[in-house]
């Protein structure tokens, strides 16, 4: 079966999920899309033979459209995502799947209603090989109990819309989800330093944010995000263990000597860096989607846990404080 796709959003990342979807995922292909600037719709699709919706309810609501992914921004994504499931379509969600917990309950309740999960939430880190590498290790015991984790998220620039609470929702959130994957334990508390700023960012902006997160199990990560660093793209993870410690590798470049000089080039943003975490996540979507079973990756639960500790983030850079999470028990639904 060929699982038909209708897409919400057509911004950047939605424009390279519809190629991705058109050109390397196997068993899928997009039919329909929409966004709300019709011209960049139209442009996302121009020569692939999709047709272009005048909003994402008839997207979801089309009789060809199998599944549906959510690319629109942040603030839009419960609002489609609580459409796609009381339509009981499967959907793939960009991160994060709500910017408030409270939003995100209610993705659980509607999931709860239907009877089974539908969500999967673009927490792509999970299919990236050297994250997985890492998980192999953490959870073979290799480096014995995790006590701590380092961590940096460092963007080349980002535009005038960013905005402080961003560094949480929409950049510390994939280490929210992947720190919480890797240790298999939830964050229980939460505090955001502010260092001097960045003179390179738009006024409004705390750039950069130092997060420090203590999991339930009490081990303790510290996070950079840092949205204006210039130079490019970098991701950086070490868990250090009672044994051991593992750490994210670098992507490979081509180590180059001349004038005088040995250089290996610094990728610039997340599409070079996660491509084949993206290929490998849509792939698996796919097949489950085909397969009529619910998909394995990020499910709301997750979705909703990192909304839990990015509200929680958010109190934390107002205040100044360590804020709890509160986080609940994962309910049996999600085991
Ligand atoms: P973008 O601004 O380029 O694209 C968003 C698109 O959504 C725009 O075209 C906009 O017109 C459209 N849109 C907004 N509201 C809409 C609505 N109500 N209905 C229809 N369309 C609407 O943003 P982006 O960089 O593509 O990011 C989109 C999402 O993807 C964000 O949630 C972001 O966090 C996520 N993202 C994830 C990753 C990742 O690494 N997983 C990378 C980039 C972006
Ligand atoms: P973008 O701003 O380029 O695109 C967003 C698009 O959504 C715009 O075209 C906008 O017009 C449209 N849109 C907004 N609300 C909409 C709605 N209600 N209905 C239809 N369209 C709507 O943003 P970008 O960078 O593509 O990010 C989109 C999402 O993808 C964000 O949630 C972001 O967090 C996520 N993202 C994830 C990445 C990852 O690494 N997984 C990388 C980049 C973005
Ligand atoms: C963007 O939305 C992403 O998800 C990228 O992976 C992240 O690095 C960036 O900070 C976000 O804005």
């Amino acid at each position: 079966m060929t699982v038909r796709v209708g897409v919400i959003g057509t911004g950047w990342i939605g424009g390279e999920h519809i190629r991705r979807i058109t050109d390397r995922v196997g068993g899928a292909e997009v039919v329909a899309v929409t966004d709300i600037d019709a011209d960049r719709a139209a442009r996302a699709v121009a020569g692939t033979g999709a047709r272009v919706l005048a909003t994402g309810e008839e997207v979801i609501a089309a009789e060809d459209v199998d599944a549906v992914v959510v690319t629109s921004w942040g603030p839009a994504h419960a609002e489609s995502v609580l459409a796609a499931v009381a339509a009981g379509k499967p959907v793939f969600c960009e991160k994060p799947l709500a910017t408030s917990a409270e939003d995100a309950q209610r993705i659980l309740d509607a999931e709860a209603r239907h009877g089974a999960r539908l969500v999967q939430v673009g927490f792509m880190r999970r299919y990236d090989t050297g994250y997985r590498q890492m998980k192999e290790v953490v959870s073979a015991g290799g480096i014995g109990t995790p006590l701590m984790a380092h961590c940096v998220h460092r963007n080349p620039t980002v535009p005038e819309s960013y905005h402080s609470e961003m560094a949480s929702q929409d950049t510390a959130v994939h280490e929210i989800d992947v720190l919480r994957w890797l240790l298999d334990d939830e964050i229980s508390s939460v505090q955001v330093l502010t260092p001097r700023p960045t003179g390179k960012r738009f006024e409004h902006l705390r750039d950069p944010q130092m997060l420090l997160f203590e999991m339930v199990g009490g081990a303790r990560v510290d996070l950079e995000v840092f949205v204006n660093c210039q130079y490019g793209y970098e991701i950086g993870c070490e868990v250090v263990g009672e044994e051991g410690t593992v750490r994210l590798p670098e992507v490979p470049g081509a180590v180059v000597r001349s004038a005088a000089r040995t250089s290996t080039p610094v990728l610039q943003d997340w599409v070079q860096r996660f491509a084949g975490a993206f290929d490998a996540e849509f792939q698996s979507w796919a097949d489950e989607v085909a397969a009529g079973t619910p998909t394995t990756g990020p499910n709301a639960w997750d979705g909703y846990a990192a909304a839990v500790v990015t509200d929680a983030a958010v109190r934390a850079l107002h205040s100044g404080g360590v804020v709890e999470t509160g986080i609940k028990e994962r309910p049996a639904f999600y085991a």
